[in-house]
């Protein structure tokens, strides 16, 4: 299927020799010590094979480097902050040929800030938090806020179309997007360098890179939307009674503070317990120990007296109709940012115990409660002791279903013996309820395979083709996302 237009396999002193001329000797890394960091994922779970890493500063110096891995048939893996929880941004561990890790941190300028179109434009190896500052700083906002924003970087943002806990209000990073500019996997540079709202020439290119995980191209840079930042916040934390009580809950916070509602987050009660055995100095927020709680966010460019009046009244018309058993406002900035932490913690905290089985599914919200409820039986019918670590960006429809191995169980056990057909019931449930098994954390290597039985002939079928006509030699980030192609079956002449 792919055509080589290589003669004969390069070899790695060759790559190094050729990478080096175009970066320069400290920018492309080749000591194993030095690789390990690149070719190791965030959880140390996925670790591949690198015959150098290489650091570039400029588009132009990515696309020489493309242009002559493209001419030896030399694979690429692009890469930012390294943060995926998919194994998406390192290299497989058993290639048929050495690979290149692409990193692009050195490309962290800020290019340009525009306070009259709201628009940010930068280069893809800036972090989120320099991002997010850079708009601060104009007194705007880039509102895209998850947990790895001090190491994840806008490239890899957009290449994961990142979603993380203000979804609900600003959309995901691909409503946050106006323009691109990308390496194509020959070299050529895709300029779509836009800060437009509207424009209707044909195709939309850049969507292409959206996504797709650095299949298609390598982003080097971006426009994205800035918005007004808003002048007060009010946060709570509210122990539910269910999570079909949380769905009603978040219903009465919409009808009550409108687009004010910027974040509605489930948490179980296994996901507290988690997090706060490892937060030893922050105590529980509720005397009573909980099965499901929220926290909300309201923002707004109003008065904080004013929100917080707004969202007291949301949790007392809970607590009159019995959606809500308990709960506590937050008094301050110093509360609001413990709330905050409590929940931000449960990915690490999870992945401070190991064996965790990670479902990303989101579902539509009028099918979410019922989802949850479904899913967790079949889970714990499996195994009744696993701690059923279930949390998220409810108020988008998207969970993270993470059933945990029980305390006294190695992770080891627990994932041989589970893994497979918990996410396997999880994914199908989520799926016959209409919804995703890849909300936002991508597909990577991890759910790659599982893709085939949840995408149809026709969606696979055009994936595939659309990564033939950008990489028909498959050299940019090989074996994510894609699952293997089946053969087409043979249709009989009439
Ligand atoms: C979060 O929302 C992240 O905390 C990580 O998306 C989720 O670790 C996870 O499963
Ligand atoms: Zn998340």
């Amino acid at each position: 299927m792919t055509t080589p237009l290589h003669a004969s396999p390069v070899s790695t002193d060759d790559i190094v020799q050729a990478l080096t001329a175009i970066v320069g000797p400290q920018a492309c890394l080749t000591q194993a010590p030095d690789l390990k960091p690149f070719v190791t994922d965030y959880r140390g779970l996925y670790v591949g094979q690198a015959a150098a890493v290489v650091l570039p500063n400029s588009t132009q110096q990515v696309s020489q480097v493309m242009a002559w891995c493209h001419a030896h048939g030399v694979v690429v893996v692009p890469q930012g902050g390294n943060t995926s929880l998919m194994g998406g941004a390192v290299p497989e561990a058993q290639a048929s040929s050495p690979a290149v890790v692409l990193n692009l941190r050195r490309m962290n300028q800020v290019l340009a800030v525009d306070t009259v179109n709201d628009t940010l434009t930068l280069q893809a190896g800036v972090t989120l938090n320099a991002a997010r500052s850079a708009a601060e700083d104009a007194g705007r906002l880039f509102p895209l806020r998850i947990g790895s924003e001090g190491s994840c970087q806008i490239g890899g943002n957009i290449s994961t179309n990142a979603g993380g806990t203000a979804v609900l209000r600003y959309g995901n990073m691909r409503d946050l997007v106006l323009g691109v500019e990308a390496v194509l996997p020959d070299g050529r540079i895709y300029s779509g360098l836009r800060g437009l709202r509207k424009d209707n020439t044909g195709y939309d290119l850049k969507q292409l890179f959206i996504g797709s995980e650095g299949t298609l191209g390598i982003v080097t840079a971006a426009v994205l939307k800035l918005m007004p930042q808003p002048t007060a916040s009010s946060v709570a934390l509210a122990a539910v009674a269910s999570p079909a009580a949380a769905v009603a809950l978040l219903g009465e916070a919409k009808k009550t503070a409108g687009q004010a509602v910027t974040a509605f987050e489930l948490i179980s009660g296994p996901a507290l317990d988690l997090v706060l055995g490892y937060l030893g100095n922050v105590k529980s927020p509720f005397e009573a120990r909980h099965d499901w709680m929220v926290l909300i966010e309201l923002t707004s460019g109003a008065s904080a007296e004013g929100l917080d009046a707004t969202l007291m009244q949301v949790l007392e018309a809970g607590l009159d109709s019995g959606l809500v058993l308990d709960a506590t406002l937050a008094q301050s900035g110093a509360d609001a940012q413990t709330f905050w932490r409590i929940r931000e913690e449960i990915s690490d905290a999870q992945t401070r115990t190991g064996g965790s089985i990670k479902c990303d599914v989101s579902v539509p919200l009028s099918r979410i409660a019922a989802f949850i409820d479904e899913a967790t039986a079949a889970v714990l019918a499996l195994e009744p002791q696993t701690r059923m670590i279930v949390y998220g960006h409810m108020g988008d429809g998207n969970v993270h279903f993470n059933p945990l191995r029980p305390a006294d169980r190695p992770a080891k056990d627990y994932l041989a013996a589970f893994y497979e057909p918990i996410s396997r019931q999880v994914d199908s449930l989520a799926h016959a309820a209409g919804g995703s098994i890849s909300a936002e954390h991508g597909v990577g290597v991890a759910k790659r395979d599982d893709l085939s039985h949840y995408k149809s002939d026709v969606e696979l079928a055009l994936m595939w083709q659309i990564k033939n006509a950008l990489d028909p030699q498959g050299l940019l980030n090989p074996g994510k996302v894609l699952p293997a192609p089946v053969a087409a079956p043979v249709v009989a002449q009439a």
